[in-house]
């Protein structure tokens, strides 16, 4: 049987990290028998990073390898889209996963009020006593990666603004369907459902919460999603 290794659920998520619930979406959607195991610590997977894939002969990192390993296994994602909508879908996902994502760690990680929630959901696992330090330490590091990254160079009202003109494309292809592409969910939903709806489960209100919540079309696309593909 396939083994997601996956962060626990947290903040009424199957898990804390939407490209944890993306994998698992697409394990669902494979027909293929799975279960998950969860972990707080990846610094002894292959690329320090959580999901990761077992499968009976190797340890598949990243929910992008995750997806290509279950397309080779006979897994269509994207069944019936045109070659348009499929390079489409490819950009959402990008948009998704490389640019909406730093927004969502920062939202997490950079807020103060977040902060003390978040060390007691996601360091669990450290002894009580030596929680704060080590966790501080990490936390320094996440903020260190935000700022080379870029995003975190960004004034406040900047980063909205950039992140209003992906939500506004995200949007567009949802006046026209209750999905990505159309009638059913497909890959890009597996990936922009996931990081909208952690962008909205932020356990403090922020601005990116409320944008999501307060937007109909938005907030009952990260619902519908979820409902189309039950995780429990
Ligand atoms: N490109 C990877 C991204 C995975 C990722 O960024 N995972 C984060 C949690 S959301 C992680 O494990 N971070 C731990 C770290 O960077 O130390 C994927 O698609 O799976």
């Amino acid at each position: 049987m396939l083994t997601l290794l996956t962060y626990p659920s947290a903040f009424g998520l199957f898990s804390a990290s939407p490209f944890c619930v993306k994998s698992a979406f697409m394990l669902r959607q494979s027909g293929q028998a799975w279960r998950r195991s969860d972990m707080l610590d990846p610094r002894k997977m292959p690329h320090q990073k959580l999901p990761v894939l077992r499968t009976p002969e190797r340890l598949v990192p990243d929910s992008d390898m995750i997806r290509t390993w279950l397309e080779q296994q006979g897994a269509d994602f994207d069944k019936g889209l045109t070659d348009i909508q499929k390079a489409q879908s490819r950009t959402l996902v990008r948009t998704a996963e490389e640019h909406l994502y730093f927004h969502i760690v920062l939202d997490r990680w950079g807020n103060d009020e977040v902060w003390p929630i978040l060390r007691e959901t996601f360091f669990t696992g450290i002894p009580a006593l030596i929680r704060k330090p080590v966790s501080s330490s990490i936390r320094k590091a996440v903020l260190k990666g935000i700022n080379s990254q870029g995003i975190g160079r960004f004034s406040l009202p900047e980063r909205l603004d950039r992140v209003e003109r992906d939500l506004e494309a995200i949007s567009a292809h949802l006046w026209q369907s209750p999905f990505l592409m159309g009638d059913q969910p497909t890959s890009a939903d597996m990936s922009v459902g996931p990081m909208l709806a952690a962008m909205r489960a932020t356990p403090v209100d922020t601005p990116l919460t409320q944008r999501i919540k307060q937007d109909t079309l938005l907030n009952s696309y990260v619902d519908r999603v979820e409902e189309a593909l039950p995780l429990t």
